[in-house]
């Protein structure tokens, strides 16, 4: 049995799609991050590090969305969700460990300065320069879009629900996403996939 622990809205939702472009069976177990259910005792013995996504298979955690990524594009190889050719299937883990490193936390900066800073001011400078990165890092997986139709290229691979949390959180975040006009077409792109809506709309009938 494969469970993924979840919050809507979160960095989950890539390992979500991912799970759902394998076609295999799963179950959904939501953690509300808003409602701090990330750090019970419950879900703390599942994940000690109190974040989502999890996703436990067979009863054996797997934790971060790079590893659940490339976990389910090598579990189920004939849906072909990533390379297997050695340097392009680094190439995709190149990018995703980008995002796990760097975009994320960027995001994070703008979004939760008062983790990272104490007193008005310094979160304020925190929270810019988050700003400011997270943009740069949005025009950077723009620049990505310019000559392919998927983030790594002619094919779809499972980095391409990953640049979706993104694309979202820009949003959330009031950044003004649609002058980012490739990464927008793809946006449009990936909200066509049957697999990304049915993923999508699960997380938005959550009751928060
Ligand atoms: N690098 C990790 C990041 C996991 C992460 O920070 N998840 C956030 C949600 S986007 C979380 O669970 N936050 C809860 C908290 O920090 O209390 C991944 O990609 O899986």
């Amino acid at each position: 049995m494969i469970t993924l622990y979840f919050s809507p809205g979160a960095c989950s939702l890539a390992s979500h799609i991912g799970l759902e472009e394998t076609g295999a069976p799963y179950e959904l177990k939501p953690i509300l991050l808003a409602k701090g259910q990330q750090k019970t005792e419950a879900y703390l013995k599942i994940n000690p590090r109190g974040k989502v996504p999890s996703l436990s298979v067979d009863g054996k955690v797997l934790v971060e969305n790079t590893a659940i990524l490339t976990y389910l594009a090598r579990r189920f190889p004939e849906k072909k969700l990533m390379p297997t050719d050695p340097s392009e299937e680094a190439r995709c883990i190149g990018t995703m460990c980008w995002f796990s490193s760097v975009v994320h936390p960027s995001y994070q900066h703008s979004h939760r300065p008062e983790r990272f800073a104490e007193g008005e001011a310094a979160q304020a400078e925190v929270k810019e320069t988050g700003r400011k990165s997270f943009w740069a890092n949005c025009h950077e997986i723009d620049s990505m879009f310019q000559k392919n139709d998927w983030i790594m290229g002619s094919e779809y691979t499972l980095v391409d629900p990953y640049a979706l949390v993104f694309y979202g959180w820009g949003v959330r975040g009031g950044f003004p996403m649609k002058e980012l006009s490739a990464y927008t077409a793809w946006q449009d792109r990936m909200m066509k996939r049957p697999t990304v809506q049915k993923s999508v709309e699960s997380e938005q009938n959550v009751s928060t």
